[in-house]
């Protein structure tokens, strides 16, 4: 129903004046002399969202209710936990602070749960309600467990029913569920908390390209993830590599992993096969996809970065590497950072310690990280696509995942298309639509072209 929602809402001087309903479209004009225009679009997929914003204490405040909801009920879908995140969504893209809840009538993705959650930040500076959540101990500890590589909120809600309050508790259990990410992200949930920052996610796509080049001449290696809209750190490492050539990329990852590992710089990790079949592409998104991302070859796994890539006070001065679309490879020997040059050609010297290991780790990972090293286990994940489905990869791998999430309802709702990582599908005419540029995506979307920093809704 609210999609269906339409009516007008007129602001003047950044203040409400009127409400007008009409039928058909759904929008709201905000005040001139913006990107806007003057009209708000319905869709966060259609609005620019920076990382830096003028509602920050909101959007911060609306973020603990979302991630309280989806911690709670399990299923990343419910309803409630989307809400917030639209909500704070159109926050995020608002061309102006909001002073007064009045400013936010006829944005209908703003409930009143959310206004009232605004208006006590506004007039007290805080929300009860967010404080309370904060301060539960519950929250506390499923962010904490949840914070382990392949721990879920399933997972988290279990440890918690054993009564355990720490790391250390689930950590004196041994691999608790037998799954190796969550043994091996025990062993390391020190290292895998501390923000992996800019410098590094450079210089390990650097070594990645440089690899990966020498295996597969003209292999197209692009930083994805946050670190492509902008970020100055994250989580993980998100690569996304492809060739011009069609079917060129396949047998790409075994070796390069292989390579990486003579480098030293693999821990552990898993590949996964491509199981992409055209024809379950044309089923319910849901059940072609059943809970996977995609269906892309891949390796999900922690690498060890020298921790000279993190000494490196960069970041913008290299950012052509994470704005890199197009064939042309990122430059890896003349950068503008010689410190983290010096990182990276450390691991090219004949001298450099090389690990014989070719990426399988026979050991248990609790002793390799209690001894002493000189590297910091980071989660990395490299992602295989065919050129047929780079475009669209690179935009799904880019993210965010509510734009992810907004432009894949849009396509479905207002085109009548299906879009995923692999391509937009026309379910009805059983075709896809072929996009041989990022901006042809969203011209597919029929939706004005949005830079990787402006996706973070
Ligand atoms: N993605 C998605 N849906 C998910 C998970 C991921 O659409 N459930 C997409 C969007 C971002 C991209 O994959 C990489 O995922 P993450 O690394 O989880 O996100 P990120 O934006 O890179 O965040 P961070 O900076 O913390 O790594
Ligand atoms: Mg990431």
């Amino acid at each position: 129903d609210c999609l269906k929602a339409s009516r007008i809402v007129e602001i003047k001087s950044s203040q409400l004046i009127k409400e007008v309903e009409v039928s058909g479209k759904a929008q709201v004009t905000v005040p001139e002399g913006n990107e806007f225009n003057g009209t708000f679009p319905e869709w966060a997929c259609q609005r620019k969202a920076k990382l830096e914003h003028l509602n920050k204490k909101l959007t911060s405040a609306v973020e603990v209710l979302q991630e309280f909801a989806e911690l709670r009920d399990s299923n990343q879908d419910y309803p409630r936990a989307l809400a917030f995140r639209r909500a704070s969504s159109v926050l995020k893209s608002l061309p102006f602070p909001v002073q007064s809840v009045e400013q936010l009538k006829g944005f209908k993705d703003i409930g009143e749960h959310v206004k009232t959650v605004i208006s006590d930040i506004l007039d007290h500076g805080s929300s009860s309600e967010v404080d309370d959540i904060e301060k539960s101990e519950w929250f506390k500890k499923m962010k904490l467990f949840t914070s382990v590589f392949g721990v879920g909120p399933s997972t988290a809600k279990v440890w918690i029913e054993r009564g355990w309050e720490s790391l250390e508790d689930a950590q004196k259990d041994g691999c608790p569920s037998g799954d190796w990410r969550i043994a091996w992200g025990l062993a390391f949930s020190k290292d895998l908390n501390t923000p992996v920052c800019r410098s590094e996610a450079i210089a390990f796509s650097r070594i990645v390209q440089r690899e990966a080049e020498h295996i597969l001449p003209g292999v197209i290696t692009t930083l994805v993830g946050g670190f492509r809209r902008g970020k100055p750190e994250g989580h993980d490492v998100d690569i996304l590599l492809s060739h011009p050539t069609d079917e060129a990329e396949i047998g790409l990852l075994p070796k390069l992993i292989a390579a990486l590992g003579k480098r030293g710089l693999i821990l552990i990790g898993h590949k996964e096969k491509n199981s992409f079949r055209s024809d379950i592409l044309y089923q319910d998104f849901k059940l072609s996809t059943r809970g996977q991302l995609d269906h892309f070859e891949k390796w999900l796994g922690i690498c060890k970065f020298p921790k000279s890539f993190s000494k490196s006070k960069d970041s913008e001065s290299n950012s052509e590497v994470n704005q890199e679309t197009s064939f042309t490879v990122p430059a890896l020997e003349a950068t503008s950072d010689s410190s983290l040059d010096e990182s990276i050609n450390d691991l090219y010297e004949p001298k450099a310690k090389k690990s014989k290991s070719s990426g399988a780790i026979d050991t248990e990972p609790q002793h390799v990280s209690a001894a002493p090293r000189d590297w910091l286990a980071r989660r990395v994940d490299l992602i295989i696509a065919p050129i047929s489905q780079y475009y669209y990869a690179l935009v799904g791998w880019t993210g965010s995942k509510h734009f992810n999430r907004d432009a894949r309802l849009y396509a479905q709702k207002k085109l009548g298309l299906k879009l995923t990582s692999h391509g937009l599908f026309d379910l009805q005419k059983r075709e896809p639509l072929t996009a041989e540029t990022e901006e042809e995506v969203f011209s597919h979307l029929k939706i004005p072209y949005i830079d990787p920093t402006d996706r973070n809704c």
